[in-house]
């Protein structure tokens, strides 16, 4: 009987750990289910757990608590459609043809890690907004990239065969704008707000930022109410939830700017079965790392295109800080979102370099809104025009900064003969990387960049009718 038994688990082991799975006799697929949470333009430090006192954020503090923060962690570029391109296949931007550029397409070409979990009997499913905006049917996908769609997150978990692991893609479209004017000022006190060194402190970006708040507040509202579900059918823990924005916040040197309020994001990663929670992790994250970091926590390699890598060793490792020494810097850029402005940037924990590769014309890229029209409408007050030249003149083509002393980049030191030797290195260090990763800015063959097509024309009139 004994050894019937032995037998019995020996074999039911062998299914649960074959690839791809096979499951019998009602035995439990031990795979985590991948929550991939994702707010649109919700940057960095925009939640209570990295010291924004004002905006409340229960559901991402929650799985900082109980999972492991990230506080330097930076998409690959601040713009929706390649920062999710990157997201998706693990790989840089400029690396995905089209996919490096909004309103445009992603070619199929690229293997998404959505679709080699799907191969590997995982269920996958999106909500709302997945790769985007541009048209996923010209890059060739039957469906987006991150997903099969569904209504509500009740809808896809009823939909969960038995037995099978989940992926799902939580897409909200908040907190992008527009907002609902005054919105914040309801049950928040604009005196509370801190507005950060390059915007003016006056009372309509005040209002701004709460009413960026309150979309950043609702999109925390319906995390926590996919955690519940989770939690009541006793799932939650043998989740990897992870949560972030996909690029910074949509104010002025913010959100397609390479600056830190452009390009750092909020990050917490919750998943108790394998990862002890608690922790402060130093180490920098590139968005590039999600998708190898799923498909190894799914038992699965990364191919070997992907420019980023798996962050799970560090996740399981238990320890807080700087764990992982060779993830000291990353690298992010940007080709263009509407004013073509290709540039691309290394950040370390101390300094940040910026290379311009066409700096001729004054950088004016910033969503509309009230602080964008404050600072235009005041761009000849002397008070207001440092700010204005700050977020919308003329860039040189390096810029660098020293985060030990300016915090909030805004003096630029590429300049100063005290830099030289750091300049020299930090632009080497990123011409390197573009190199190796084979970036077409540098190595040639960005024509395909410049002239990538634009459906969004098409896709907004698609969308009147
Ligand atoms: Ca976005």
């Amino acid at each position: 009987m004994k050894k019937w038994n032995f037998t019995l688990i020996t074999f039911s082991l062998a299914l649960l750990l074959a690839t791809p799975p096979v499951f019998a006799g009602g035995k439990r697929d031990e795979r985590p289910n991948i929550l991939f949470c994702i707010g649109d333009d919700w940057g960095w430090p925009s939640c209570g757990a990295l010291g924004d006192n004002v905006v409340r954020t229960p559901t991402f503090d929650r799985v900082a608590r109980e999972g492991v923060l990230f506080p330097h962690t930076y998409c690959a570029a601040p713009s929706c459609s390649p920062s999710r391109a990157s997201i998706l296949t693990g790989q840089m931007f400029y690396r995905l043809e089209e996919g490096a550029i909004i309103w445009s397409k992603l070619p199929n070409k690229f293997p998404v890690y959505t679709d080699m979990l799907e191969a590997a009997g995982y269920h996958v499913g999106l909500m709302r907004k997945g790769w985007g905006p541009g048209s996923y049917e010209a890059g060739g996908w039957k469906r987006n990239p991150a997903g099969a769609s569904y209504k509500s997150f009740t809808e896809f978990l009823q939909s969960v065969p038995k037995g099978k692991p989940f992926c799902f893609w939580f897409g909200t479209t908040d907190p992008h704008r527009p907002y609902e004017l005054g919105s914040g000022a309801r049950d928040h006190r604009i005196e509370d707000v801190r507005v950060p060194p390059m915007l003016p402190d006056v009372p309509a970006v005040r209002n701004d930022i709460l009413d960026y708040y309150v979309e950043v507040e609702r999109a925390d509202r319906e995390i926590g109410e996919m955690l519940k579900l989770l939690e009541v059918a006793g799932q939650l823990d043998n989740t990897l939830v992870l949560i972030t924005g996909d690029n910074g916040w949509p104010f002025p040197r913010g959100k397609a700017n390479l600056y830190d309020y452009g390009t750092r994001q909020p990050l917490a990663v919750r998943w108790p079965a394998r990862v002890k929670g608690g922790r402060v992790v130093d180490d920098f994250i590139s968005f590039c790392d999600f998708a190898p970091t799923f498909l190894e926590a799914a038992g699965l390699k990364p191919t070997s295109d992907m420019t980023g890598r798996s962050f799970l060793g560090v996740l399981a490792s238990g320890k807080a800080g700087r764990v992982d020494p060779k993830r000291d810097r990353v690298v992010v850029g940007l080709e263009r979102h509407g004013q073509p402005y290709p540039m691309r940037s290394i950040r370390t924990h101390q300094f940040r370099y910026i290379r311009n590769f066409k700096p001729e014309e004054p950088y004016r890229v910033c969503d509309d809104g009230p602080s964008k029209a404050y600072l235009f409408e005041h761009a000849d007050d002397p008070k207001v025009k440092p700010l204005f030249e700050l977020c919308f003149g003329k860039r040189p083509a390096e810029e660098l900064y020293d985060h030990s002393k300016d915090p909030h980049e805004l003096r630029n030191v590429a300049g100063d003969p005290a830099y030289a030797a750091v300049k020299k290195r930090l632009a080497a260090d990123l011409e390197n990387y573009l190199r190796e990763t084979k970036d077409p800015r540098v190595i040639g063959g960005a024509e395909m960049l410049d002239h990538a097509p634009s459906f969004r024309d098409a896709l907004k009139s698609k969308k009147k009718k």
